[in-house]
C-alpha cells in the first residue's frame, strides 16, 4: 500500500491508501446513517454523493471525484455530462394543455423513451414520500418515469480483470445517455402542457432514493449485491428518473425469482474486494432486505473508480442471460409449489 495508491489483489483483497485512510472519518458510520438495525421506518438520510466536502464522507468523496477527473478517459464523459446539464433546457410548460387518456400518454412516453436506444427499459410508479431524503422537500410530480440504461457488458466487466477505468467510463457514459433521454422525455411532456422535472443523471441529485421506486415501477428486484436485478437487463444498468404530473398508468412490482437465486449464489459476496456483501438479509430502516456494508464498500468504491465488481460478476449481468434465467426460476418455483400441493 502506498500513500496515494491502494492495494488490491483478488487473493489478498483490498487495502485503502494511507491518504484515503486519513480522509475517512474516525467516528461516523454510513451504516448508522442508512438505519442498519432500525425497525421503525423513517425517511432516508442521504449518506453519500452530496458533491461537497462538508459532511462526514465529503473529503473521501472529493478524493474519488478528483481521481476520476484526473483520468482523461473518464473526464471526457464527465465533461460531456457537464455540457449537457448546463446547455440543455427543459423549456417552458406550454399554457394550452393537450388532453388524452392516461393509457395513450403512457404508450407515447414509453415509445418516446425507447426510440433512440439510449435507454432500454421504462417503468412508471407513483411517488412515495418514504423515498425522499429527510432534508429535502417532497418533489412536485405524482408520477415517476424510471428509465433504465444497459451498461455495455464487455466494457463494464473489464473491472474483473483489474481495468476499473474502463468500467468507470462506461458508468459515466451511461449516465450521459440516460440524461439525454431524460431531457428529451421531460421536454416533450412540457410541450403537452404538463409539469415535468429532470435533475440530470450523474449529479445523482434526485432528492430521493431511486431503487425502491424502480422496484415499484416493475423494473426488477433487489439482489444480494444491494442493486436492482432486471429480467431484461440483468444487474449492469443505470437508472434515471423523470417526474411529472401528466396522468399515467403505473406498472407493478414483480417477483422474477431473484430471491431464490441469490439464496444459493455466492459470486458477488465472494468477489467483493471489500468483503462488504453478506449472505443474510438485514433489517434496515424498517425493511428486511439484502444490504451492503457502507463502511466497507465506500473506500473500495472511491479508490477503484466506482468498483462495480459485484454487478460484473453477477450471472444475471451476462448478455442475454436475464430473460432465460427469469423463466427458469419462475418455472422451478411453479414445479415446487405443484409438488408441495
Ligand atoms: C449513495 C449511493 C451509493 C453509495 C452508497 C450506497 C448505500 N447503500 O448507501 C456507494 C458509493 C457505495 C454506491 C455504490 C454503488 N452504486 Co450507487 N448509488 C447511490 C445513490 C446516489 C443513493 C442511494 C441511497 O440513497 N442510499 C442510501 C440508503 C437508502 O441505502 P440502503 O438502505 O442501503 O438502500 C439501498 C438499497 O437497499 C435500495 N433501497 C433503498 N430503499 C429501499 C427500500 C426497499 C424496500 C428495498 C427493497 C430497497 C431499497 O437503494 C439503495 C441503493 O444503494 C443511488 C442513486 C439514487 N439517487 O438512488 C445510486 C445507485 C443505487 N447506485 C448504483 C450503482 C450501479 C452503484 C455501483 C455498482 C457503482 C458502479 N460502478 O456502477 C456501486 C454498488 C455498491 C453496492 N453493492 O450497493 C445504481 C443502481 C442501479 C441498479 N442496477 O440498481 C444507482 C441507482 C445509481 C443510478 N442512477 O443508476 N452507491
Ligand atoms: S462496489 Fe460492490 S464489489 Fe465493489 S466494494 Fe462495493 S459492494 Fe464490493
Ligand atoms: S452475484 Fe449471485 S448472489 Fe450476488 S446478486 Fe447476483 S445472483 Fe445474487
Amino acid at each position: 500500500m502506498g500513500y496515494f495508491n491502494c492495494e488490491y489483489t483478488k487473493e489478498n483483497g483490498f487495502v485503502p491508501s494511507k491518504f484515503h485512510q486519513l480522509l475517512w472519518p474516525k467516528e461516523a458510520s454510513g451504516n448508522k446513517v442508512n438505519g442498519l438495525g432500525e425497525t421503525e421506518k423513517h425517511r432516508p438520510v442521504q449518506s453519500y454523493h452530496k458533491h461537497h466536502p462538508f459532511y462526514p464522507f465529503g473529503l473521501a468523496e472529493q478524493w474519488f471525484i478528483h481521481k476520476c477527473m484526473a483520468n482523461f478517459k473518464i473526464a471526457n464523459w464527465y465533461f460531456k455530462h457537464w455540457i449537457t446539464e448546463n446547455v440543455t433546457r427543459l423549456g417552458k410548460i406550454v399554457n394550452e394543455r393537450q388532453h388524452d387518456t392516461p393509457e395513450n400518454w403512457t404508450k407515447k412516453i414509453k415509445e418516446l423513451a425507447l426510440e433512440d436506444d439510449d435507454v432500454h427499459v421504462v417503468g412508471i410508479c407513483r411517488m412515495k414520500e418514504e423515498w425522499v431524503y429527510e432534508d429535502r422537500e417532497i418533489p412536485r410530480g405524482e408520477w415517476v418515469i424510471i428509465l433504465g440504461r444497459r451498461m455495455e457488458y464487455d466494457e463494464f466487466s473489464k473491472n474483473i480483470k483489474g481495468d476499473f477505468v474502463s468500467q468507470c467510463r462506461e458508468v459515466i457514459k451511461s449516465y450521459v445517455m440516460g440524461q439525454t433521454t431524460g431531457y428529451r422525455v421531460a421536454s416533450w411532456i412540457r410541450k403537452q402542457g404538463y409539469y415535468s422535472s429532470f435533475k440530470g443523471g450523474l449529479s445523482d441529485d434526485h432528492s430521493f432514493t431511486v431503487v425502491p421506486a424502480a422496484i415499484d415501477a416493475g423494473l426488477g428486484q433487489l439482489g444480494k449485491h444491494g442493486n436492482l436485478i432486471s429480467d431484461v437487463l440483468g444487474s449492469a444498468f443505470r437508472l434515471t428518473p423523470v417526474l411529472t404530473d401528466m396522468p399515467l398508468i403505473t406498472d407493478e412490482a414483480r417477483d422474477i425469482g431473484v430471491d431464490d437465486f441469490c439464496g444459493t449464489c455466492q459470486l458477488c459476496a465472494r468477489d467483493c474486494p471489500a468483503d462488504a456483501i453478506t449472505h443474510e438479509k438485514h433489517m434496515v430502516n424498517g425493511d428486511l432486505k439484502w444490504y451492503v456494508d457502507f463502511d466497507k464498500c465506500v473506500p473500495a468504491f472511491n479508490e477503484l473508480y466506482a468498483c462495480g465488481i459485484c454487478l460484473a460478476v453477477c450471472p444475471w449481468s451476462r448478455p442475454g442471460v436475464a430473460p432465460s434465467l427469469t423463466q427458469k426460476m419462475l418455472r422451478r418455483r411453479e414445479r415446487k409449489s405443484a409438488e408441495t400441493s
